[in-house]
């Protein structure tokens, strides 16, 4: 039975960006066994990046959210391979980086609960949101 490819929506968030980690991440990405479908390099302003978040909109941290969102430099990501929602959530390691496991990107490259570098869909419903929001289908082949 040939594995069957999954693909899911990534983003490298402002925090790791300023601080300089994009390629280090990048390449525990690619280490990882994600082909990279897509990446753009783009400053979202705050309506676009409170129309992703809108799930989180009655969050007590929704502004805090929205502002960090459009701070900087973000590179938003289509990646794939075999698993690739559940594996890139492993990857990603916990929201808070303190509680992150070791080796995740988030205990090695976020800076706190809010600026945690690093994005992923958590469900096969969110990615098939979050791929078109940043993306138009000519972009991925
Ligand atoms: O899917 P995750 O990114 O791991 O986490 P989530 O879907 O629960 O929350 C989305 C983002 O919202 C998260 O990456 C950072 C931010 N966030 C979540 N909980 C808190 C938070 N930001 C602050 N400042 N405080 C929080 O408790």
């Amino acid at each position: 039975i040939p594995p069957v490819s999954q693909r899911t929506f990534s983003i490298i968030k402002p925090d790791a960006v300023k601080n300089g980690h994009a390629a280090a991440i990048l390449a525990e990405i690619s280490k990882a066994g994600f082909k990279l479908v897509a990446i753009k390099k783009i400053v979202l302003t705050k309506e676009q990046a409170a129309g992703f978040y809108y799930v989180h909109a009655a969050r007590p941290f929704f502004g805090e959210l929205v502002d960090f969102m459009s701070s900087g430099v973000i590179y938003p990501m289509v990646l794939e391979k075999e698993n690739a929602i559940a594996d890139l959530r492993t990857l990603m390691g916990a929201t808070d980086p303190a509680k992150a496991d070791e080796g995740t990107i988030r205990k090695m490259f976020a800076t706190s609960i809010g600026e945690n570098a690093i994005h992923g869909s958590d469900a096969e419903e969110t990615a098939a949101f979050e791929i078109p929001y940043f993306f138009a289908g000519y972009e991925l082949k």
